[in-house]
């Protein structure tokens, strides 16, 4: 029996169910509720059972925003298919309208136009792609896709009842099911071809975030664009369910991250070896100005990416065991122990989707061999709590930028990478080469830095006592397999660990480098007869206070290739900083200038330039990024100046919608937005910056009639947490913002802006949005730079000094089109010895008259002297020569202020450095690695 009870008020009227409603039923349901007046719910408490027509009809009422009340869970679930059904139903008929070539839903998707879906109609895209991917592309539309099931599934819930965090995870399952038939295919491929490979090695990978990345590298935007459209998801939200994945503190990081994008793309056979650090970068707050750390527990969640491999788990033997008391790591002599690696892989897309490649990330375990001797004496838990040690191994990153602290839990974690990826790598060698000394045919180790670099003494272990090769054979392998990258100069960053170190847990590898620093010595002194301050310089050992290993040495003596990252950074490096290696081995030094993937940075972070770009010269400037100087006659094209001035306005105002909305900040979009973002370093000099935001602030109240365009100033950055200077920088800055933004005679024209929690997510926002670019580092001090590349590449003007690639980045645009200001880096070293601060302090009015202000208390009324160290650094030591520079940094400033009154002038510059950024794509370091230190090919799968 069916019957219907009504029951209204002014605003709304109940219409309760009751009984077995069947299709036949409907007419009068409706009925109901069309002379319901006012607004209808429908009670399904008391409904038994239902048929399919009844279903649809609800889930009509339901598009059509009519209350279910009480709806039972099976009618929910029911519903829910039905809906998934229509949906399909609806694809069919229009059988894939979507893929436009213009990527259509570019401004959701960042979609590119895709070079396969110009030439094809949108069935044989489609027949394409899903041959390629080895099957269907169903992501979401029927109840067995990819995405319904994962919904369901994965939570065990009512898709109902699930929220945007559900919905991101089972959208990026239901990625990795289309990419992994791909991915399968890739390792097959290899293992069938046997080519070289080339092994990146790096204690970070700062990969930020993968689902919208890997979508446009698969060319699935048109295709992911039509199910969000359909299923009316909130994409946005989705996607900012992904945890940034930090793995990395700064730069060094973020390269190796584009790199493995280029391998991938460039199809080289490569991989990535990492550790899979529990917790992240920290993440940052500001509180009253000053920065708090907070951990990054970003794996508190699943990550629906990684793979993990249990089955290729390595086994690592250390000489002694271990104790952690207050995070101090203790070797405990004379009782042996065993630790455990377990690979986590993630997949790397290369963009066209036909590489994935793999970055395979390392966790610690304890032994599965239990301690039985402390288990048979009594104690239980003290057996288990082995584990916890060993568990600490990967657990956290050391957040500490271009410098090292000589921690032990540090060197712990370099030796388990090493380990544990040597280990699996010559596995896999050995799986296809019966022949030892093939290995430097089939595998390229590059170094990332030193901190992979106890792989020349272990690589020395593993063919010595486990391939029983002698010495000299060995030693031929291990040199033409590694090579080692060199990422700073800074005397603080050269890492140096205590021989005792070595000595207890790892007394082999102790004894193998003792044995290699004998034979570099005797060689040195027949090469160098009577030159003992030589031998002293070169060796692997430094000798006071205590006994420590050179790891840069180290590398530089056990592998064939040793570069830097930037011209001069190579150069230098080679004139100074390892002078004696260098004269030793000059063939093995070279040059290879960093780059950046313009996949993230140009193609996925701003659609609307990418797009502007594309209909310009075509698309072919996304793998061949020299093809943007198809860009430069356009500079002098009235209309091409208009849309790239379109796009930087959309790019501005879609990242001031976005401060507004995360944060309740507000920046004009029609000021100029002039940025410094990177980890805060006395040599970044971002003091240096707030000194000239203080010039200009009291110019302005100096002279409240001061012509000005505004100009807001944006900065973001973590300092290391022990940092104290570098905290106090932010310190400055964060009251700076407040200050000027309550002080009337300057409100509208001068704003500072702090932007806290620095990731790559955030630099995807900011840097499309940003007109200048700030590159303020001390001559000779920034190896390379990357953000400076990035910058570029979207249009932003650069004002910085003679360093790192900014001098290769003004080569290539023309120094006309830069702002280039200060010392170069021979003026900084040439006149450390007689340079004196106080000099400008006395004879510069308007440096003076800011710092003066600065210690006035002007900027810290509640906290008096605050800024008193500051004062201090910049007049007696100023080792990163801040006051030196600032006057010409001012000189550079009104130069480009000129500027920006002639809207045609700028934009000019602006096309050109667009252009001109081509020799920055990452895509051009790897192929230099590939065919100079590498001798790594293309392996295309098919
Ligand atoms: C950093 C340099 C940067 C450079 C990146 C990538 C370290 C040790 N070095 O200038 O400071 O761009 O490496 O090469 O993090």
């Amino acid at each position: 029996m069916f019957r219907l009870e009504r029951s209204s008020d002014a605003e709304q009227s109940t219409i309760r169910l009751i009984g077995r409603v069947r299709s036949e039923h409907l007419g009068e349901i409706k009925n109901q509720m069309a002379g319901g007046g006012p607004k209808v719910t429908l009670d399904l408490e008391d409904l038994t059972v239902v048929d399919v027509g009844v279903v649809r009809f609800l889930g009509k009422c339901e598009r059509d925003g009519i209350g279910l009340l009480h709806c039972p869970p099976y009618v929910r679930e029911w519903i829910s298919r039905e809906g998934v059904k229509r949906m399909e139903k609806i694809r069919n008929e229009r059988a894939f309208p979507g893929t436009d070539p213009r990527g259509g839903e570019g401004k959701v998707m960042g979609a590119p136009k895709v070079a396969v879906l110009r030439a094809a109609t949108a069935s044989d895209t489609k027949e394409a792609l899903r041959r390629q991917y080895g099957g269907t592309i169903q992501l979401t539309g029927a109840d067995d896709a990819f995405y319904e099931r994962h919904l369901i599934f994965d939570n065990v819930v009512d898709p109902g009842a699930t929220g945007p965090r559900e919905r991101f995870e089972a959208f990026a399952r239901a990625m990795r099911d289309v990419l992994s038939q791909r991915w399968v295919r890739t390792e097959q491929t290899y293992q069938r071809v046997n080519p070289k490979r080339a092994y990146y090695l790096s204690m970070e990978f700062l990969i930020g975030r993968s689902l919208s990345n890997n979508i446009t590298n698969l060319l699935l935007s048109p295709f992911v664009s039509e199910d969000v459209r359909e299923r009316a998801l909130d994409w946005v939200g989705l996607l900012e369910q992904e945890p940034d994945a930090g793995l990395g503190s700064g730069g060094l990081g973020r390269l190796a991250a584009c790199f493995l994008d280029s391998m991938a793309t460039m199809q080289l056979p490569a991989m990535g070896y990492g550790l899979r650090y529990e917790y992240g970068m920290f993440r940052q707050s500001i509180e009253n100005g000053w920065q708090h750390e907070q951990p990054d527990n970003w794996l508190r969640r699943p990550d629906p990416w990684e793979v993990a491999r249990p089955d290729e788990r390595v086994e690592l033997k250390v000489g002694c065991t271990f104790e952690l008391r207050g995070g101090v790591l203790q070797a405990m002599n004379g009782q042996p122990s065993t630790l455990i690696g377990i690979p986590f892989d993630r997949p790397v897309v290369g963009y066209g989707g036909k590489t994935i490649n793999t970055l395979r990330l390392w966790a610690a375990a304890a032994s599965d061999y239990f301690d039985f001797q402390t288990f048979s004496h009594g104690d239980f838990v003290g057996a288990l709590a082995g584990t916890l040690v060993a568990e600490s191994l990967t657990r956290v990153l050391y957040p500490d930028d271009s410098t090292t602290q000589g921690q032990g839990l540090r060197f712990m974690q370099e030796w388990f990478l090493v380990a544990c990826s040597l280990a699996d790598l010559i596995r896999r060698f050995r799986r296809t080469n019966a022949d030892w000394n093939s290995l430097p045919e089939k595998a390229a180790i590059q170094l990332n830095d030193t901190h992979p670099s106890i792989a020349v003494p272990e690589l020395m272990r593993i063919l010595l006592d486990e391939a029983h090769l002698g010495w000299d054979q060995a030693w031929d392998l291990t040199q033409r397999t590694l090579a080692y990258t060199n990422h700073t100069l800074l005397p603080e960053a050269l890492e140096k660990w205590p021989l005792e170190w070595f000595e207890t847990p790892f007394p082999r590898l102790a004894e193998i480098i003792f044995e290699i620093n004998r034979r570099l010595l005797d060689s040195v002194r027949h090469r160098f007869p009577g030159d003992e301050g030589r031998v002293e310089r070169t060796s692997l050992i430094e000798e006071a206070p205590t006994k420590h290993v050179r790891m840069a040495n180290l590398a530089i003596v056990g592998s064939h290739s040793t570069n830097g990252v930037a011209a001069i950074h190579s150069a230098l490096l080679r004139s100074m900083t390892v002078k004696d290696l260098a004269e030793m081995f000059p063939e093995r030094f070279g040059n290879k200038t960093n780059g950046v993937t313009p996949r993230r940075w140009l193609l996925l972070a701003n659609p609307a330039l990418a797009r502007t770009i594309t209909e310009a010269i075509g698309d072919d400037w996304i793998e061949d990024l020299g093809q943007l100087t198809k860009l430069k006659p356009l500079a002098d094209d009235a209309g091409f100046r208009d849309a790239y001035r379109a796009t930087k306005r959309a790019a501005k105002s879609a990242f001031a919608q976005w401060l507004r909305s995360s944060s309740g900040q507000t920046v004009d979009p029609d000021s100029i937005f002039d940025c410094q973002i990177k980890r805060f370093h006395e040599y970044k000099r971002q003091c240096l910056n707030a000194l000239r935001i203080v010039v200009l602030y009291n110019r302005l109240r100096d002279n409240p009639m001061l012509e000005l365009t505004p100009r807001t100033f944006l900065f973001a950055g973590k300092a290391a947490p022990g940092y104290y200077l570098a905290k106090l920088v932010i310190k400055l800055l964060n009251n700076l913002a407040v200050t000027i933004d309550s002080d009337p005679s300057v409100r509208g024209r001068l704003k500072v802006v702090f932007l806290p929690e620095y990731s790559v997510s955030l630099a995807e926002r900011l840097i499309p949005a940003t007109d200048v670019s700030n590159q303020i580092s001390t001559a000779g001090y920034e190896a390379s730079g990357t953000s400076n590349m990035k910058f570029m590449m979207n249009g932003a003007l650069t004002i910085g000094t003679r360093d790192g690639a900014t001098i290769e980045m003004a080569q290539e645009a023309g120094e006309e089109n830069f702002f280039l200001f200060g010392l170069t880096a021979e003026q900084v070293a040439s006149s450390r010895s007689w340079y004196n601060p106080r000099w400008h302090y006395d004879n510069q009015p308007e440096l003076r008259a800011a710092m003066d202000l600065v210690s006035s208390n002007h900027f810290s009324r509640n906290e008096p002297g605050v800024f008193a160290p500051l004062r201090d650094t910049l007049l007696t030591r100023d080792y990163y020569m801040n006051l030196a520079d600032l006057g010409s940094y001012l000189e550079a400033d009104r130069n480009l202020w000129a500027l920006c009154g002639n809207s045609d002038a700028w934009t000019r510059k602006a096309i050109l450095n667009v252009a001109s950024s081509g020799k920055f794509s990452s895509d051009r370091t790897i192929s230099e690695y590939a065919t100079d230190i590498w001798h790594v090919k293309p392996c295309p799968v098919p």
